[in-house]
Parts: C-alpha cells; structure tokens; sequence
C-alpha cells in the first residue's frame, strides 16, 4: 500500500524536519510506501524543492514520489493524510484579529481544497498556529468532510508536560502516562496532572512525596514551565521549537492512524464533552480507537482544573467569536 501525504509549509523548518523522518518509515512503519506532496507558497518553493531533492539523495526504500507545488488542488489531490504546517506567523504590530484574518486566508482555502481534492478517509492534522482555530477554519471550509478529521497539534505540549513530569520525580518518561493538555495550543493550556500514573500505578503520592506543597508546585513551576517552553526554547536556542514539533506531529498521526495503547493528547472537535462547547477545537485526553479519537470520558475534575480548562476553553470561545465576525467560519 502507499499513502498519499500532504505537507503544506514543507519548505519550512518544521517541514525540512518532518519529512526526512516520514520518508525514514517513522510515521506508518517500515512496510507502508508514502508518496508526499509538498505545498509552499511561491517565496518557499525553491527551500521545498531542495528538501525534495535531499530526499531523492536519502534514497530511502520505503518513497515512491515527491511532489513539489504552489497550487492547493495539486497539493491536496488524493491525500491520505494532510499535514498543515505553513502559517502566517505574527508580524511586528500585528493584533490577534489581523493574525487570525491572515491565518483564515490560508486555513479557509486549503479546507476547501482538502474537500475538493483528498482522499475520502483524509485525516488532517493542524500545525501551523494559532492551531486549534486554524483547525476550525479549515473545517468549516471543508464541505462533506466531517469535522473529526480535523485535529489541532497539542502532542508538543504533553510531551515537554510528560518530560518535566519524569525528571521531577526521577522516572524514565516512557514510563508516565495519563497527563493530557486540556484546551488551547497556547500560554492558557492545562497540562493535567491529577490522573498520571508511573508506570501504570498513580502517581499522586510520589509527587507529592517530592515536590511538597503540589498545588503551588502546579501553580508556580510545572504549569507555566509547560505552558512556556516555546519561549524557552526560542531565549536558548535563539529559534523556535522545530525538531521536537516534528517528531511530536509524527506521535500525533502516527497513534491515530495506528491507535493508542493509553491515553494522549489531541485538539479535536467537541461534542460537549466535559462542558466544552459543541464544536470548538480543543485539545482533550484522547484515545485512538479504530481510526478515530474517542475523548477519555468520565474523569473526575477537580476544582482547580475546572478552573483551568474553562480559562483555556474561554480563549477558544473568543477565538471562535472572532473569527466567526471575520466572516471566516
Ligand atoms: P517556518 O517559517 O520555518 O515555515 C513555515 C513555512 O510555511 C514557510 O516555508 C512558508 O513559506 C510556508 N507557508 C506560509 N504560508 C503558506 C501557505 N499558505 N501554504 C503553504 N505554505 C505556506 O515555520 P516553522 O518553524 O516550520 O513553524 C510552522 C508553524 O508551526 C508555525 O505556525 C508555528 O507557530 C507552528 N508551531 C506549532 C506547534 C504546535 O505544537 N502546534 C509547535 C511548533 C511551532 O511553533
């Protein structure tokens, strides 16, 4: 079997990341063929095609044919999965609405494009931020394609929570699970740690064995280390995330493709659940089940996370709002 993949900003730094690791066998195993199509605007072309033709020179077994393009009916056409990474970043001055009015000038026409041209079953996962609202537009704009194919990237935002987690308490990370990002891909989103576990058992009273006080542990190091390790990343390295957002999209697709053992995290639409409004794009705990995400259902909530994931859900709703008077959704 092949898969047709779509990567949108593939001349980009994220891009040049992703790819090598897609065409490497990382995203569907080493017995699934890909076929990628690549789609830039006309100023990233030229870095796409260099990438395309690293790609030829990485002679890798496993891609039969890569396709260089500005043109979103070419880009989208048969895709299997589409990965939305090309965004419109935040320009000196700009204000959140001209931002998501420039970001909805993108996500609305590839949505449509997505409609016209993938695959029935396409799958496409948001990168590109603000990325849960991105993911909304691209949705409302893809007519007859159900909005459960539409998710926003949170897996950065649980991976860099489960990291932090496991080096508090010692651990090795493949062993801490349950500690979903709740909410928006932003500043506001909840890393939750009230149900994690090591290795399988809870790990409330280990933490708290450690950290002491963990309510201001929560509060004054582990919430905003999470919520701001994008800005880190950028003071220290002097560039935003780019391999980690690589590996964390190849996480994301990879598990709801092949379906999750445990727990994760992924922006997807909302039925309700938890009291976040019906079709907003927010980030929950998440299995993969058969294809699709199935939100973890019936956890108990606290009245700090309550607290917390309405704050997040609250900027979604505005977001929402205001694209919505944009005339974007
Ligand atoms: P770059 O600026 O390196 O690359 C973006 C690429 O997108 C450029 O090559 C540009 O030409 C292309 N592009 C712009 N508009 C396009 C369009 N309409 N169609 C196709 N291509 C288009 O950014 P990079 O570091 O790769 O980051 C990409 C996006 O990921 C940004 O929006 C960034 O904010 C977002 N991120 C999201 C993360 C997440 O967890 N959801 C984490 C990492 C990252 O910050």
């Amino acid at each position: 079997m092949t898969t047709t993949i779509t990567i949108t900003g593939a001349g980009g730094q994220i891009g040049y990341a992703l790819l090598f690791r897609i065409a490497a066998g990382d995203l569907l195993g080493p017995d699934e063929k890909v076929r990628l199509r690549l789609l830039e605007i006309p100023q990233g072309i030229g870095a796409a095609e260099g990438a395309a033709l690293e790609l030829q020179d990485g002679a890798f077994g496993l891609l039969e044919h890569v396709e260089v393009t500005d043109d979103a009916a070419t880009g989208f056409d048969g895709a299997d999965l589409a990965l939305l990474v090309g965004a419109r970043p935040r320009g000196p001055g700009m204000e959140r609405g001209d931002l998501l009015a420039a970001n909805g000038g993108i996500f609305g026409p590839q949505g449509a494009a997505i409609a016209a041209n993938a695959a029935p079953g396409v799958r496409v996962t948001v990168v590109g931020n603000p990325a849960n609202t991105n993911a909304l537009i691209a949705a409302a704009s893809a007519d007859g394609v159900p909005a459960e194919r539409f998710t926003a990237l949170t897996r950065l935002d649980e991976n860099r929570a489960r990291a932090q987690f496991a080096q508090t308490l010692g651990v090795p990370v493949a062993t801490v699970g349950r500690l979903p990002i709740w909410g928006n891909h932003s500043a506001t989103q909840f890393p939750d740690v009230s149900h994690a576990t090591v290795a399988g058992e809870p790990a409330a009273e280990a933490l708290a064995a450690i950290v002491g006080d963990v309510p201001a542990w929560l509060d004054e190091t582990f919430i905003p280390r999470v919520a701001k390790r994008g800005a880190e990343i950028i003071r220290v390295r002097g560039s935003s995330s780019v391999a980690s957002a690589a590996s964390a999209t190849i996480d994301h697709v990879r598990d709801w493709v092949r379906g999750t053992e445990d727990w994760t995290s992924a922006g997807v639409v909302s039925h309700g659940e938890y009291g976040v409004p019906a079709g907003l794009i927010s980030s929950f705990p998440v299995r993969a089940v058969d294809g699709e995400w199935r939100v973890v259902e019936g956890l108990e909530i606290g009245e700090d996370a309550r607290r917390r994931i309405d704050a997040s859900v609250a900027e979604l709703v505005e977001e929402r709002d205001a694209v919505r008077s944009l005339g974007l959704i």
